[in-house]
């Protein structure tokens, strides 16, 4: 019997009901336990069927340019997916970035796929995003069948089996809830890969956690393996990082808390990514560019940490017409292609002049955009 309020409660039981349930406090309630047996218990029963029903290979897609809960919560729904007999394979497009995280994949040795290396999406049985939604990132246009995330995504979304918690921190949270329904205990490899990914996220629990949150790493704890956790923590450098790194450093140049300098020509793009981030620790300096020249394309990484300063949009309105810039208020980024910039095609004679004149180029328009005289009364330290 339903009662409409708990008057009529009182009158239902009265009248020999043995359950009643008043409408009111079930929506309130339900709304607050979100994480609570009685929906993950509906929501896995669902998530069992898909894998039960018509798949034997399923691709699981994580967010462009993983990070670690990402991929996180893909090798533990690979671990779901696996005791229903399910062949899961983890995709990605982007590259995995950052030393953290491509520590995290080898020293867990974590299978991934990249997208140009997987088969084509639509011929996979059933297509899983996992913490999917990043800022800029487009839908995938193939159909979905399941969507698991902490962010509600930008645009609706329509798969057979949607699990979206803006509740929690991390897509690895709702992944370990899922491994305890179905009372699988996770193997070393899943327990610190969301251990790390919780953590990863929440930056060690100093943002934004949630008590589900928190009961879910106090749950992975013991099945991890915590060395690994420190190795993936505070990886070696690699030496490439290192040198672009030292002659980022000695081709500085400050004004007032800006700092811009070059690394000269780099095979890739991540070690100016991390000199940009380790300077931004220098004394007195409150944002970071450094460029590079990789593969024929002049690459700008910068960082910010003064509130009063978007470096990405500084980054859009002095570069948007040459090449692509991206970022946000901490952190952005300039591709632009050597020859729109020069006119010239490099050579091994003239690279240093391409170089040279790359560098005074840049400096000019940055330190403008930034407000500050790039022509005259930098200091050059040292
Ligand atoms: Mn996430």
């Amino acid at each position: 019997m339903r009662a409409a309020d708990p008057v009529s409660e009182d009158e239902l039981r009265e009248h020999g009901a043995d359950v009643v349930i008043n409408p009111s406090t079930v929506i309130s309630n339900s709304a607050l336990r979100s994480l609570e047996t009685g929906e993950l218990e509906y929501l896995a029963r669902q998530l069992a069927e898909i894998l039960e029903t018509d798949t034997s290979d399923m691709a699981i897609i994580t967010h462009e340019s993983p990070d670690p809960d990402s991929i996180a919560s893909a090798v533990a729904l690979r671990a779901v997916a696996d005791t229903f007999g399910v062949d899961a394979s983890i995709i990605y497009k982007g590259e995995v970035g950052h030393q953290e995280n491509r520590a995290f994949v080898n020293l867990l040795g974590i299978e991934l796929l990249a997208w140009e290396d997987a088969k084509q999406i639509s011929e996979y049985d059933t297509v899983a995003l996992v913490d999917y939604t990043k800022t800029g990132d487009e839908q995938l246009s193939d159909p979905v069948n399941v969507y698991i995330d902490h962010r509600e995504p930008p645009e609706e979304i329509t798969a057979e089996f949607l699990d979206i918690r803006a509740d929690v921190s991390s897509t690895s949270t709702i992944l370990t809830k899922y491994l305890q329904e179905f009372d699988i205990s996770p193997s070393e490899e899943v327990a610190t890969a969301l251990l790390y990914g919780i953590r990863a996220e929440t930056m060690d629990f100093k943002r934004d956690t949630t008590p589900a949150d928190l009961t879910a790493a106090a749950y992975l704890h013991p099945f991890a393996n915590h060395d690994t956790l420190e190795q993936v923590e505070s990886p070696s450098m690699s030496p490439e990082t290192l040198d672009v790194l030292a002659k980022a450093i000695q081709s500085r140049e400050i004004q007032g808390s800006h700092l811009f300098t070059t690394a000269g020509f780099v095979s890739e793009q991540e070690p100016l990514v991390q000199a940009a981030q380790h300077l931004l620790n220098l004394e007195g300096i409150t944002t970071t560019a450094v460029l590079g020249i990789a593969d024929e394309e002049i690459y700008v990484a910068a960082r910010s940490k003064d509130i009063r300063i978007d470096i990405g949009n500084i980054l859009k309105d002095a570069f948007e017409e040459m090449g692509e810039a991206t970022g946000h208020s901490t952190q952005g980024s300039v591709e632009v292609p050597l020859g729109i910039f020069t006119g010239i095609e490099t050579t091994d004679d003239n690279r240093d002049t391409l170089l040279s004149l790359t560098k005074q180029a840049v400096r000019r328009k940055l330190f403008a955009s930034l407000g500050v005289e790039g022509t005259n009364g930098n200091t050059t330290p040292d």
